[in-house]
């Protein structure tokens, strides 16, 4: 790290690399570059300590429903065999104890700094490097990698009244990390969608009251916690790099067997009692995908899915209006989730569902929340389980400035673009792990494959004594072209949820994941590496003197 002083720039620190982001995908960018590589990196990171997502998401009830033999890092395999997970789905706790364990075992700390935000980056075009301003100090580095998160920047919508409640507001992905005590208070939650649906089976037994504020319900199947199955662990170990491997070469990269059957090809018998049998077992994706190839693209196959789930919400609670408002009347295609004892909550005699898709909130008040019908629901809390900015979110709030002092606003104007989700034309040496058009699976393998890459074409670069590496024009359209085709060919694409940013108002509905599955994805960086990147890239001249 060398400290300099430029003419033009004033006080600026030079690295060869500055990493943002100290989330599963930033920690792994450090490891790899700066001690495989060699590379002197800076990362950064506007939380306090490492975690990214797991950081953030403190709210009660938060973990993972990726089992944890696909949820965490594969590059080392001591890593693996030292760290005893205690459950299935790991706890936020235990998750966010695996990342600071990671960070001082590979002795990531000390390349980072927490608390501070990346303002802006710009491309320095005469020495083919980014200025990155990290709140106020000015580094310079060749390459850049944003490992920012895909669901990050959280959406906190404006209720009308806002600041006139005198109670406590939070929103999931910003909980306090001190205790926030709930017990015997009235709480109202607002979204039901993976954090809504796990914050309010944890603390409905302990509030007072809970009022549920609904607009659009989504198909909730069991998550099924229990301990890690007696051995799973120990026959991974016995064939690591197989496993993987598997992992990686599957559609979905979740790490349990994928179905290749279509439920379209079989019985409506054989299809009940496939989906009976997955729901018993538990979990979203796997509902999804494990008991049938084609839940997402057949319309048939998604109805017979959601019958079941449909039954089972009726058999479970025992109000019949209460039990039809938690029916969802779209497509089992947003993101899946699961949740153990999710519909059991609206049993309790202390939980009340408000149906605000027929009767909106028109406002907060000092009190509570008023909605149109007139009626105040008086609360002491109020929970915002209300989302996030997906996918582009994170990078915009980034000021980039690239080739021809174009900025990422504008050249994403109309839509993010892309080329492997990795990439954007104009904006070379910088690297988006899990930006828009990338793979629609579960993340930390992918991340490693993606961290992988981007140190491949870093090496390829200083190899070849290159200024710079930049997705072609072309290469990107035609990126985006399979990805929507692809997307297309699937129900995410006519359901409205995060995953084609129609939850957000403004922002441009379009597909924004390469649905073509993991071991599709993996070929195409393959392919990038084979061809030494002379096909899809623009390959920049010598780094000048
Ligand atoms: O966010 P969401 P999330 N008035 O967008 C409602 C990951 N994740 O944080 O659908 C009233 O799914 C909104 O209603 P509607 C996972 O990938 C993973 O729950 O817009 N309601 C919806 O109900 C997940 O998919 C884990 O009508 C409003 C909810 O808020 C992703 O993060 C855990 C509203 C938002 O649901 C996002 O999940 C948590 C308004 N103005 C998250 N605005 C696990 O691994 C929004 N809503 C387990």
């Amino acid at each position: 790290m060398n400290d300099v002083v430029n003419a033009d720039s004033g006080p600026m620190t030079e690295v060869d690399a500055v990493v943002i982001g100290s989330g599963f995908a930033g920690l792994y960018s450090i490891h790899k570059l700066r001690n495989e590589l060699g590379l002197d990196v800076q990362a950064f990171d506007d939380a306090a300590d490492v975690g990214g997502t797991w950081f953030w998401n403190q709210y009660p009830g938060a973990r993972s429903d990726t089992e944890v033999n696909a949820y965490c890092y594969s590059f080392d395999k001591d890593l693996f065999h030292e760290w005893k997970w205690s459950e299935r789905y790991p706890r936020q706790h235990e998750i966010r104890a695996y990342l600071q364990h990671v960070a001082d075992r590979y002795d990531l700390r000390r390349s980072i700094r927490f608390n501070t935000r990346v303002q802006s980056v710009t491309w320095d075009e005469p020495n083919s490097r980014w200025i990155v301003d990290a709140d106020g100090e000015k580094y310079a580095a060749q390459f850049v990698v944003e490992a920012v998160g895909l669901l990050s920047a959280t959406k906190v919508p404006h209720f009308a009244g806002q600041e006139k409640f005198k109670g406590e507001i939070y929103h999931t992905a910003r909980w306090p990390h001190e205790d926030v005590d709930l017990a015997g208070k009235r709480v109202g939650v607002i979204g039901t969608g993976s954090s809504g649906t796990q914050v309010i089976g944890e603390i409905a037994p302990r509030v007072g009251e809970m009022t549920v504020f609904q607009r659009t319900p989504q198909w909730v199947v069991p998550a099924k916690h229990r301990p890690i199955s007696p051995g799973l662990l120990e026959r991974i170990e016995q064939d690591y790099e197989g496993y993987w491997h598997d992992v990686l070469y599957s559609v979905t990269a979740f790490g349990f067997e994928e179905s290749d059957v279509a439920a379209e090809s079989v019985s409506e018998e054989e299809r009940i009692a496939a989906f009976e049998k997955q729901y018993e077992q538990g979990g979203g994706f796997q509902y999804m995908f494990a008991a049938f190839n084609d839940v997402a693209t057949s319309r048939i196959a998604n109805a017979a899915a959601t019958e079941v789930i449909a039954r089972k919400i009726r058999e479970t609670v025992k109000d019949p209006v209460t039990a039809n408002l938690l029916i969802p009347s779209d497509l089992y295609a947003k993101r899946p989730l699961c949740c153990d004892g999710y519909y059991e909550v609206y049993n309790q005699d202390n939980v009340q569902l408000v149906d605000v898709q027929h009767n909106p909130i028109v406002e907060f008040t000092e009190n509570g929340i008023r909605t149109e019908d007139g009626h105040e629901y008086e609360l002491d809390v109020i929970v915002l389980a209300t989302g996030f900015d997906a996918v582009s979110g994170n990078q915009l709030k980034i000021q980039h400035t690239g080739r021809n002092g174009v900025s990422l606003h504008d050249a994403w104007k109309h839509r993010p673009r892309t080329h492997l989700g990795l990439m954007s034309h104009g904006f070379p040496n910088l690297y988006m792990i899990y930006g828009p058009m990338g793979p629609f699976t579960n993340q930390p393998p992918l991340h490693e494959a993606q961290v992988d890459w981007v140190a491949g074409t870093i090496q390829y670069v200083r190899d070849h004594d290159l200024g710079s590496i930049e997705a072609g024009a072309e290469a990107e359209e035609a990126w985006i072209a399979e990805s929507d085709e692809q997307a297309a060919g699937t129900l995410f694409a006519v359901t409205n949820s995060w995953i084609n940013g129609s939850n957000i108002p403004g922002k441009p509905i379009i597909n924004m994941f390469f649905m073509g599955g993991s071991a599709a994805y993996m070929d195409k960086m393959q392919h990038e590496v084979d061809t030494d990147y002379q096909e899809n890239f623009v390959l920049g001249s010598p780094v000048p003197a």
